[in-house]
């Protein structure tokens, strides 16, 4: 059973994988055990009773209560075990334990934001603690996502203007992927997150240094880190390359003509507000769809950022 259920499935990490996966595996195998059967039934009596000679007449049978009673009565009690299991592993993934711990999850086209109790944000890297059930309060600032987790078997829609939440518990330390699983957009499919488990041991410490380890970083290096650890590099290249958004190779300092014609230099004035309200003004060619960064980034980071772009020449 192990064998065939890790070719069927990836591997189970959190503590209601198992439910789910047993469910899984007995519809499967019913259902295989039925279209086997039914199949070797019709091959069988297309055979034994097939036409032989002009004489052959088909008999009237008006029913038979028998049979008709056994074949409505064992897929009826199938239906009720898919029911009541299904049923009982829906209550636990909808009620979620006393003692969770609270993670808001906003989505954003095409990013996945983690806010945890300090306040610090981190973009496309979920960290929990193992052996605790995890609470996410999701939303979305935009159109409608989804966040799925296939290893805790895990998956919920989430909204604009509204909270959905999701919960799990991580039996062990280790990585999995998080995939956004409701087609959101040309970058949809890059929309990926990764949920590390510690140990809480490790999480806390995780949780007290995260963001401060920041704080005596030379600024060009942590403006570096920050573009892929806030996923600007998901839209915006260093070597220029066209993706969803224009390149940051040259970008400081430059002409950039806007949408309503008019043109623009490249100072800490518009970075600023380009991460801050990127729709303020939209750059000529380009679409609308760069998130806000208000909330995420501090003007320190901003700053940072900055002094990053300036050595992109
Ligand atoms: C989902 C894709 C996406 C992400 C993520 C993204 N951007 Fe953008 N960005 C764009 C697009 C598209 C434009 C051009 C349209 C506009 O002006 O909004 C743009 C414009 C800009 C501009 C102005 C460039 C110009 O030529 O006028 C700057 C600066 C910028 N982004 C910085 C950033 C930074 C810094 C981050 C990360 C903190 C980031 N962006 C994340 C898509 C993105
Ligand atoms: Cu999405």
């Amino acid at each position: 059973m192990n064998r065939f259920s890790d070719f069927m499935l990836p591997p189970a990490k959190s503590t209601t994988a198992e439910t789910t996966d047993a469910l899984f595996h007995f519809i499967n195998v019913t259902s295989l055990i039925f279209l086997v059967g039914i199949t070797i039934a019709i091959i069988f009596f297309s055979w034994k009773y097939r036409r032989r000679s002009d004489e052959d007449v088909t008999p009237v049978i008006s029913h038979n209560n028998k049979l008709e009673i056994t074949w409505s009565v064992i897929p009826l009690i199938l239906v009720m075990i898919v029911f009541g299991w299904g049923f009982t592993g829906y209550m636990n993934l909808i009620t979620t334990p006393d003692d969770a711990y609270e993670v808001r999850v906003v989505a954003k086209s095409w990013l996945w934001e983690f806010h945890y109790e300090t306040g610090f944000v981190s973009v496309n890297e979920l960290h929990v603690p193992a052996n605790r059930p995890v609470k996410l309060i999701m939303s979305s600032d935009d159109v409608i996502h989804s966040f799925f987790v296939p290893d805790y078997r895990v998956k919920r829609d989430v909204l604009p203007n509204r909270y959905t939440s999701l919960w799990f518990e991580v039996t062990e330390p280790g990585e999995s992927i998080v995939y956004c699983t409701e087609y959101c957009g040309t970058a949809h499919s890059n929309m990926l997150a990764t949920v590390f488990a510690h140990t809480q041991e490790d999480f806390d410490t995780w949780l007290e240094t995260a963001g401060s380890a920041d704080d005596d970083m030379d600024p060009v290096e942590l403006g570096e880190q920050l573009v892929t650890r806030n996923a600007c590099d998901t839209c915006h290249s260093t070597d220029g390359t066209r993706l969803q958004g224009p390149t940051f190779q040259g970008l400081w300092g430059s002409e950039r003509e806007m949408q309503d014609g008019e043109i623009v230099v490249v100072d800490e004035n518009y970075v600023r507000e380009s991460i801050l309200e990127p729709n303020a003004r939209i750059t000529k060619g380009y679409q609308p769809v760069m998130p806000s960064y208000a909330g995420t980034l501090n003007d320190r980071q901003i700053d940072a950022i900055i002094e990053y772009l300036k050595t992109l020449q």
